[in-house]
């Protein structure tokens, strides 16, 4: 029969110290299972290749520092600020002529806490590869960062480039409201909005300033790359969803497109664009009661084609991006109230009837005045009977004929 050892603390000690390097590779199996998890996570999340997770397994500080920008910043502060990228132009675009007398531009860059690896590539691609004559200036609009390096060190650092100008905002305004205070100081004829981050290839801005020197009503915008090829176009799916559609075959074909010919685009995507300056103030800039971000670019994009003006998506004019998984930046106030709020601005001032379509997909309870307030607008009608802007009916035969648009007259949610 067994009977207790007499003496449990021997018996204790040999155990664990047999024991000891079992219980180091379960220990160890546990952390790899745990990393392998995080991985197939992250795969999940971002779905990228197994290579990328082999990074990440590898790279722990990966994960650590995905957060400061919610993409792979470590990679990205391997990556040189002056790197040579391949040009992905269609071939024929290096033979453009374009005039010797292009208007200049100032390029307006706003930021909140982005990456610093990342902005200063944004502007060192601008500087590189903008020819100077055309490059009036840039405009860094910092939107009350919170990280130290974009304080002094920011400063330090663009001090060398004499082109550059930084502008601070005392208190965060949103994405809207610091591009406005970019645009009020900018020198150029030409106003550029870029992300801050992003790349330019070669030879991106001289098409952009042709079509604006063609016709000061053209509101060029370059292919971003990783999301739209070419032939792909902004379009809006209801609410006033934004989303990427190609060109309809037919149009295509009646127009005998070639790769290189500028894109009609009914909606742009609202983060890189030329526009002539004069003429962006004519238009009244953005609806300045709109807030923080979001709707912004649908409301500019409404006002251009229906006020005389024309969007374009410029094959030959291409620029990098790096598109997140979420928008990293905090909203002063909800995310989604800021959201609709603005749509509802914009809807009210542009879609005429079609509003009842923009409030019949799913966003009735914004109908509620009580439980939202959209804020005056009066001004924004004001300038839209001011500047004689055509119909939203004139808006979808002419720009979007290919959107599907019943207008309901029945009362409750749209389905489908
Ligand atoms: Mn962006």
């Amino acid at each position: 029969q067994y009977t207790m050892p007499t003496c449990n603390f021997i018996y204790f000690f040999l155990l664990t110290f047999f024991l000891l390097p079992f219980y180091l590779i379960v220990y160890f199996s546990l952390v790899i299972f745990l990393k392998l998890l995080l991985c197939f996570h992250l795969i999940y999340l971002r779905n990228r290749c197994v290579f990328r997770c082999i990074t990440v397994f590898i790279t722990q500080e990966v994960m650590k520092r995905w957060n400061e920008g919610h993409f792979n910043v470590y990679l990205s502060d391997q990556i040189p600020v002056d790197r040579a990228v391949p040009d992905t132009r269609p071939e024929t675009c290096a033979q453009n002529l374009v005039h010797n007398d292009l208007p200049t531009t100032t390029v307006i860059f706003c930021f909140v806490d982005e990456v610093w690896s990342t902005l200063l590539r944004s502007v060192h691609s601008v500087l590189n590869r903008s020819p100077p004559h055309l490059l009036k200036e840039i405009i860094l609009v910092d939107d009350a960062s919170t990280k130290d390096y974009l304080k002094e060190q920011l400063d330090e650092y663009m001090s060398q480039f004499p082109r550059v100008r930084i502008i601070r905002l005392k208190e965060r305004q949103g994405l809207i409201r610091a591009r406005l205070a970019g645009a009020a100081v900018a020198k150029g004829e030409v106003l550029t909005f870029l992300d801050s981050h992003i790349e330019c290839n070669v030879g991106w801005l001289e098409p952009l300033l042709e079509r604006v020197y063609l016709d000061r009503k053209k509101v060029p915008c370059p292919v971003i790359e990783v999301i739209s090829d070419k032939d792909m176009r902004g379009i809006f799916k209801w609410p006033l969803v934004f989303g990427w559609s190609p060109v309809p075959e037919d149009v295509i074909k009646k127009n005998n497109m070639k790769v290189t010919d500028p894109i009609r685009c009914p909606v742009m995507a609202g983060g890189l664009f030329s526009i002539d300056k004069k003429y962006f103030f004519e238009l009244g800039a953005y609806d300045p009661g709109l807030d923080v971000w979001g709707g912004e670019n649908m409301e500019i994009s409404f006002k251009i084609w229906m006020c005389g003006g024309e969007i374009e998506i410029i094959p030959c004019s291409r620029v990098g991006h790096i598109f997140r998984g979420q928008n990293p930046y905090k909203f002063p106030k909800d995310r989604q109230k800021t959201v609709e709020r603005n749509l509802a601005r914009v809807a009210e001032v542009w879609l005429d009837e079609y509003k009842d379509l923009f409030y019949g997909h799913g966003y009735q309870h914004l109908l509620d005045r009580k439980v939202i307030d959209i804020g005056n607008l009066t001004e924004q009608i004001e300038l839209r009977k001011k500047l004689k802007c055509k119909s939203f009916k004139w808006y979808l035969d002419n720009v979007f004929p290919d959107m599907d648009t019943p207008v309901v007259k029945a009362e409750g949610l749209v389905c489908g």
